[in-house]
């Protein structure tokens, strides 16, 4: 089954790694076809080259759209020489047949990603491309497709050797030439779901009308590419596999972050710093701190400066901040790093540091994972995998309606004083990085204790209490505090915890069939509650 490659056509945008092909190609003496810029890098390396133009007899024209889109081409590339009535037509047409297809695309991505315009970037859509690799693909049965310069290598020495590749060989390069094409249409879909949208003149038509969903959002049929950015060391466990994938349209976010220190980034490393990058994140225009273990905050606080916001931060559970991951949303000083020193942290990440903080952090703290990230790229929309398939949903952002304290309900209580108001509207934003029945008590825009992780919001309050009251050397921390609940409270035994243990107002959704029993409960014990008609589960 193996095929010797005689006849080549090479059409390459990215050049690297192209001499090692022309070697063999002068040493083989194979005839090689070529468009414009490989071709002229193939003649300078001293292939004997023709150029597509004189198989086609056709000139590039409409600014090089159509190069190859030509049955001299496409014949040549599609005929199955294993069957003899295409080998007779090729014989009648005058074309003769390629054994070897080298091509890679234009770069669609990195143009996207330069920040280059629409035209330009439209440009960039690569059509007679993905044709010749298709098309070869198809008829691996005769022909060999390459789009991996990873492989030039291996096509050299089968070109040299005159074997050429097996059958099995022309599959699996056929099989890695379709996972490319696809990859780079996923891509340039991405690109157009995000800057063409469905306008308003057909937005009522196609959708079954019972679909409240924007279903260009939701599409019957989703592709994303992700491009491996690194393998890591190992996943959640050490005998999981693991890599970190990135969208190969986009720069920012955390998955993009600088590592300007300290050990490789592991899985839950990654999991970690980016809860705690995103809790600080909800707080941009103010400066914030979070401690995260576990992909949960032991601490989160607001300061005049970013040292105050860790000291605030980290007072919360000294404890738990141990091994922890530490992000700031401002400038990391060296005030802060000096404070940072003494404790054992995974991971730090912050926009950016004061050189002195930086210095001292990478040579006294060499384990320190340091990361710098420029700004989140706040994903339009959430995945998570379930046994067999895949959840999407929009992304929960901290700017609905509900989350101005001014859109509040007042459902129990005297209105809260401005310090009072401003400690609740700190708790509400904070809560939002809190999993699972999160109860969160908060003072002076510092958290002092997070109930979390439990199957009940008793549980939570509970735990919530208890650590605000024994974890800073026993100090009643509840007294004159304020509370948050991610979600309502579907019985008063929950706020009740909260109210028996002093805090003095209460911001939670509401919206339970028992609302007034937990209204009552905070009106007897003459507590603040407001409600915010929002929720912010995080499972
Ligand atoms: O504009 S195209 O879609 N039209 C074509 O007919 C065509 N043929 C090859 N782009 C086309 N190509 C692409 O041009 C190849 O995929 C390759 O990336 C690039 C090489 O172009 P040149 O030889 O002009 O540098």
């Amino acid at each position: 089954t193996n095929r010797p490659l005689r006849r080549a056509l090479v059409s390459v945008f990215h050049k690297e790694g192209i001499e090692v092909l022309a070697k063999a190609f002068i040493a083989a003496g194979t005839e090689v076809v070529s468009t414009g810029s490989p071709a002229h890098r193939l003649a300078e390396l001293g292939v004997n080259v023709t150029e597509v133009s004189q198989v086609t007899g056709f000139p590039e024209c409409l600014d090089g759209r159509v190069k190859t889109l030509d049955p001299h081409i496409h014949a040549g590339i599609l005929a199955d020489m294993t069957n003899a009535d295409h080998a007779a037509q090729l014989e009648q047409f005058g074309i003769k047949p390629f054994d070897l297809v080298v091509v890679n695309l234009y770069p669609f991505a990195d143009t996207v990603r330069s920040g280059a315009d629409k035209d330009a970037i439209i440009e960039k859509i690569d059509i007679g491309g993905p044709s010749m690799v298709r098309g070869a693909a198809k008829n691996s049965a005769t022909v060999a497709i390459v789009t991996d310069p990873a492989d030039y290598a291996l096509v050299a020495a089968r070109i040299e050797n005159g074997q050429g590749f097996s059958l099995e060989e022309r599959r699996w390069l056929a099989g890695k030439a379709f996972a490319h094409t696809a990859a780079y249409d996923a891509t340039i879909n991405e690109w157009t779901s995000a800057n063409w949208t469905k306008p308003a003149t057909i937005a009522s038509d196609g959708a079954p009308q019972d679909e409240a969903q924007d279903t260009d959002t939701f599409p019957a049929t989703f592709t994303r590419t992700w491009d491996r950015a690194r393998v890591l060391r190992y996943g959640e466990n050490p005998h999981q596999q693991a890599a970190l994938y990135t969208d190969p349209l986009d720069t920012a976010g955390f998955a993009h972050a600088e590592q300007l220190g300290g050990k490789p980034m592991s899985y839950n490393n990654y999991v970690d710093a980016d809860a705690a990058w995103r809790a600080v994140w909800d707080f941009r225009g103010q400066i914030a701190v979070a401690v995260v273990k576990h992909n949960n905050p032991c601490g989160l606080a607001i300061g005049q400066t970013v040292a105050e916001a860790h000291r605030k931060a980290h007072a919360c559970d000294p404890m738990s901040a141990y091994g922890g991951v530490i992000a700031a949303n401002s400038t990391v000083t060296m005030e802060m790093a000096e404070q940072v020193r003494p404790i054992f942290t995974e991971v730090i990440v912050a926009p950016d540091y004061e050189p002195a903080a930086l210095e001292l952090l990478q040579t006294k703290k060499k384990n320190l994972r340091i990361l710098k990230v420029a700004e989140p790229a706040i994903n339009a929309q959430q995945f998570r995998q379930i046994d067999g398939g895949l959840l999407m949903q929009s992304t929960d952002l901290i700017d609905a309606e509900g989350d101005d304290p001014k859109t509040w309900t007042l459902v129990a209580g005297e209105p809260a004083d401005e310090a009072t108001l401003k400690d609740l509207e700190f708790a509400w934003r904070a809560i939002r990085c809190v999993k699972s029945n999160a109860i969160l008590i908060a003072q002076d825009e510092a958290t002092v204790g997070i109930g979390m992780g439990q199957v009940n919001r008793v549980d939570s309050a509970n735990l919530a209490v208890e650590r605000a009251n024994t974890l800073d050397e026993g100090r009643n921390r509840t007294q004159g505090a304020v509370a948050a609940s991610d979600a309502f409270f579907p019985f008063a035994d929950g706020a009740q915890i909260l109210i028996d243990a002093g805090v003095k107002a209460i911001v939670q959704p509401g919206g339970s069939i028992r609302d007034e029993e937990v209204f009552e409960a905070a009106r007897q014990a003459g507590v603040t509650m407001y409600t915010t008609g929002t929720r912010h589960f995080f499972h």
